[in-house]
């Protein structure tokens, strides 16, 4: 009795050996396609390592405010690239603007923030626009004054991380942020 059960299972191991051979051999074309797919959403979506990006949806209509904390109320924005953004910037402080301005200033990818913050500290002459370095801005509000606003609209024509930055004095270290345009 014990011999007609043994030899089905015996059978039963080996078949099972050969399946997993041959899923072995199967597997090993797997990882090569595996790795093309792995690296295709890196390329087309810029800005995916960015922190908390997966929660902002994509929009065309941007509002912010600026506060005599020095602070913008948000600073990660999603749009669509080549398609008219429009922008808004709200000074809803109530320090004068000679100690306490805003605006808003859009970096070309690959603009050194910091550099251009720098710049922006000593050009007051200019709306704290670097001359030297006006090419590098995509679009800008005006420097407001507490209650002021300002309203602009632009276009980020290439998928990217663009970031912008507040150039009154000493603002950029903690007013600033990013779009991504996708
Ligand atoms: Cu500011």
């Amino acid at each position: 009795m014990k011999r007609i059960f043994f030899a089905p299972a015996f059978v039963a191991v080996i078949s099972l050996a050969a399946c997993n051979g041959g899923n072995e051999n199967k597997g090993a074309t797997t990882p090569t396609v595996d790795n093309t797919t792995a690296t295709t959403p890196t390329v087309s979506t810029p800005g995916s390592d960015i922190p908390g990006i997966d929660a902002v949806a994509v929009t065309d209509d941007i509002a912010l405010t600026g506060d005599d904390q020095m602070k913008y109320d948000k600073t990660l924005f999603k749009v669509k690239a080549g398609k008219e953004v429009k922008l808004s910037l709200k000074n809803i402080g109530k320090l004068p603007a000679a100690s306490m301005a805003h605006n808003v200033v859009i970096l070309k990818p690959g603009t050194d923030l910091q550099a251009f913050g720098l710049a922006a500290a000593t050009s007051k002459e200019t709306e704290h626009i670097p001359a030297a370095m006006a090419g590098d801005v995509l679009a800008k509000t005006k420097l407001l004054g507490p209650g002021e606003s300002d309203n602009i609209t632009f276009k980020l024509d290439t998928p990217g991380v663009y970031e912008f930055l507040c150039t009154f004095p000493g603002h950029f270290g903690t007013m600033k942020g990013k779009i991504v345009a996708e």
